[in-house]
This record gives structure tokens, sequence and C-alpha cells, in this order.
């Protein structure tokens, strides 16, 4: 049959805390600065917030027999620090660990395997007014404490740890340059060097992390980082345009200064000659502490960029996208499937990195969903999707090590800056019942899974 699967291969589905819980003010929980960030006029769209979300905190065990129901057996959800320790630092909440050690058992009941990061992106707003959160290094050290804190107490039921998801997201887009920052904590940062100061506390603090899990765990885990690098997709495979892919993945986007360091343990040469002296400050040590072993690597791919080489000092191009390019229901998203296939053979090639285990921890779309007599027949996700997962089989058939595929999301929910406005689920959310019915697109992702097959 084609497009068949290795019988291990892992299908799942993903969500995080912030986009899908609601109950903000439950049980003890306190403001993150997407709650700050969201309340404040004209930062989301529709003035959307989390506040109730997907009322996930009260669904649970629905939503969870739901995903059962639909043969999903791995799933990736985030933990929501100031749940766990409202202030960020000190008083842990008891009540917030027993929400996730009953959500864990819940899935464990049903014969899911649970993968959680402990980060993403729902800073505790407690630390960002004690001391503006990444911009500073103490942050780091606050990190490891939570990371301890939770493996200590959820490591009987949970192995798999990611510990921050998507840096340049947080940090690049929470923090912009020149331009609004579309994300929380929304502080416009003054200059380059203070960015990158902000982006190596938080690869400290994925460092420190690691560390944290494997200490505080009883039982042998799985330590992973989330990257969403820029994907560099020579526009014909021939060897000129691959040497030029390969020169462009060091460059683009903030590649050389994140997973080159997480990876390889140094910034990549080409980007500190470009930085020159908003060169972050990096104290001895650093850089191991950031190179820590990973048992894998996620990387979240939705699109790419295609490249060409040529003359000159940089040795390559980044072609535009014309016009007309198929794209679905954002303004970055792009259709380029192969650049599933090309982010993994970047890791094993370009980091040199063969035997590192790769997961994708999130692909999918936006799409603009319509609910027509109780169904959303949504083939433009169906499209995106199918041909993504024969980018993956590419991977796996030319053996690298790509080992899971995580769609996003389980449900719609709230997309960030774009509030409720954007619908990235295979499992639509009808939002004032609560209602969830699911797409076209889950039966199609059921039966891929039933399969073991893109079908
Ligand atoms: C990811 N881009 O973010 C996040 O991990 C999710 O929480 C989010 O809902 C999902 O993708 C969909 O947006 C991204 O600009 C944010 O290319 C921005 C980009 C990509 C991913």
């Amino acid at each position: 049959m084609s497009y068949q699967f290795p019988e291990q291969f892992i299908f799942g589905a993903a969500t995080s805390a912030y986009q899908i819980e609601g109950a903000a003010e439950a049980d003890g929980r306190l403001p993150s600065v997407w709650d700050t960030f969201s309340a404040t006029p004209g930062r989301v769209v529709n003035g959307d917030t989390g506040r109730v979300a997907c009322d996930h905190y009260y669904r649970y065990r629905e939503d969870i027999k739901l995903m059962a129901s639909l043969g999903i057996k791995h799933y990736r959800f985030s933990l929501s620090w100031c749940r766990i320790i409202p202030e960020g630092r000190g008083a842990v909440n008891e009540a917030g660990l027993d929400f996730y050690q009953r959500l864990a058992d819940c899935l464990l009941e049903y014969g899911i395997t649970p993968y959680v990061t402990l980060f993403h992106w729902d800073s505790p707003q407690a630390l960002e007014d004690r001391y503006g959160s990444w911009q500073s290094r103490e942050m780091a050290q606050d990190f490891a404490d939570y990371a301890a804190l939770v493996v200590s107490r959820l490591g009987d039921r949970i192995t798999n740890w990611i510990t921050l998801n998507e840096i340049s997201c947080f940090i690049h887009m929470g923090y912009g340059v020149g331009q609004i920052p579309v994300h929380a904590p929304g502080t416009l940062i003054k200059n380059r060097q203070a960015i990158w100061q902000a982006s190596h506390h938080a690869l400290l603090a994925h460092g420190l992390g690691c560390q944290a899990i494997r200490a505080a765990s009883a039982v042998p885990c799985s330590v992973s980082l989330v990257d969403n690098f820029v994907v560099t997709v020579p526009i014909e495979e021939t060897d000129s345009n691959l040497a030029a892919a390969r020169r462009a993945f060091s460059l683009e986007g903030a590649n050389g200064g994140i997973i080159f360091p997480v990876l390889t343990g140094a910034y990549s040469d080409l980007l500190l000659e470009q930085l020159g002296k908003d060169t972050p400050e990096i104290e001895d040590g650093d850089l191991e502490i950031i190179h820590q072993p990973l048992d894998r690597l996620g990387i979240n791919i939705y699109s790419g960029v295609y490249v060409r080489a040529k003359e000159g000092k940089l040795g390559y191009e980044i072609l535009d996208f014309p016009p007309g390019y198929p794209r679905l229901h954002m303004p970055w998203l792009q259709v380029v499937p192969e650049a599933l296939y090309w982010g993994v053979r970047h890791v094993s090639e370009t980091l040199e990195q063969k035997e590192l285990p790769v997961f994708i921890t999130e692909n999918g779309c936006a799409a603009q969903d319509r609910l027509q007599q109780g169904e959303v027949l949504d083939s433009d996700r169906i499209f995106y999707l199918r041909q993504y997962l024969k980018a993956a089989h590419r991977a796996v058939n030319e053996g690298y090590p790509l080992e899971g595929y995580f769609v996003w999301s389980l449900l719609d929910n709230f997309e960030w800056s774009w509030g409720y406005d954007r619908r990235f689920g295979i499992i639509y959310v009808d939002y004032p019942t609560q209602t969830r019915i699911p797409k076209a697109s889950a039966h199609w992702y059921s039966e891929c899974i039933r399969q073991n097959r893109v079908v």
C-alpha cells in the first residue's frame, strides 16, 4: 500500500494551555502575560481573550473521550505556569497541580500518551511585573525551578517533556524591535542587542530546564525542545541549490541564534558576523548549559521559503512568493509541503544530528470553516494536511529519523492576536454552546491513523 508508515510511527494532536483551557480565574490561578495583553484594547482581534476559550478546564473529560474515539493515541498539551505557581516563583498552588494530575490520569485511562510542554508563551504576569520576564536572566532559574516542581509531582504519569515552545515567537514577536509587537508581553524593546539578550535567557531556561527535568524525574524520561526554525527549501534539488539552502538555513530568521546553539553549542558564525556589536552577552559556561543532550527535537512546520543559488557574498537568494501562490487562512501560511521534508533533513545534514529523533510537534492550518447541516467539510484542510503528511513519509522513507507527527490543533482555539477569528482545529468548536463537531479532516486523520498511511 502506498505512503505506509512504519508500525511504531506516532500520530498525535496538539494544543496549548492558554489557547484552550479558559477558567482564567479558577482555583487560585493568577494572570499570565496573555491575560493582560488580550485584555488591553487593540491588541487582539475583536477584543477576544482566553478567559473562557474552549472551557477545556471543565470539559477535558469530554475532549479526551472525543480524541480517543478518533483513534488519537498521543496528545501534546502545555501546562499553565501561573496555575501551578501563580506568582511565577514561590508558593505552589495545589489545585493547579491537581488539575493536571486529573488530566494526565484521564488520558492514561483512555490509552493516550501525554507529551507535555512546560512553557507555551503564557509567562506569569507577576514575573513580568517583577523583572520584565525574559528580559531578565532570573527568568531562566525561575523556569527551571518550576520545571523541577512539575516533574517531581507529575513525573510518575508523564515522561515526555518539552521545555519551551517556539523561542523565536515569544521573544521576537513579543518584543518587536522598531515595530509594534503582536504577542505578549507586547513590550517594545529598543535595540537588537536587547532582544537577542532576551532570547539568550530563553536558551538558558531551556538548558537549565533540561537539567532540572532529568534531576527531578524518578523514572527515565524524554526531554526535548520545540523549535520553529525557518525551513529553507531548494527550489530545485540540484547540488548548487542544496548548498544555497544549507547556507540560508544558518542565516534566515533566528535559526543561527536558536537551533544552532541548542544543537551544536555555538551561535552560527554567519549570524554572529551579522550581529556584530549586537551580539548578546554570553557568560562563561552558558553555551554548555544551553547545549544539553536532547532525547528528541520537536519542530513546528507550517510553511517554508524557497531558495536558489546566487553569486555574491551570501551565495543564495530567497524567492518571493508570487501573488497567486496557494495559501491558507493566515497571511504567512503559504503551502510548502516539502518544508516538512527539508526541515527534518536540515536537522540531520545541515546541523549534523543524524541520530537525533525528530518529531513534527505541530503542522496544520487555519481555514474558513463553515458549519452547515451539522457538518464542516474542510476539504481545504485535508488537501493541506495530506500533502504535508506525504512529505513526512518521504523523510521516513529516505531513512531520516522522523518518528512522529502531531496535527495542530485538536480543537479550534484562541489563536493569539487573531483571537477566535482563525480556526486551526480538526474539531470545530461552536463557542456560544461549546459544542464540539469533528470536521471532515478529523475523520480523514482518524482514517490515516487506522490504516497507518496517508489516505
Ligand atoms: C504556532 N508564523 O505559532 C504556535 O505554537 C501555536 O500556538 C499557534 O496556534 C500555531 O502555530 C498557529 O499559528 C506560530 O508567523 C506563530 O509563521 C506564527 C508563525 C508560525 C507559528
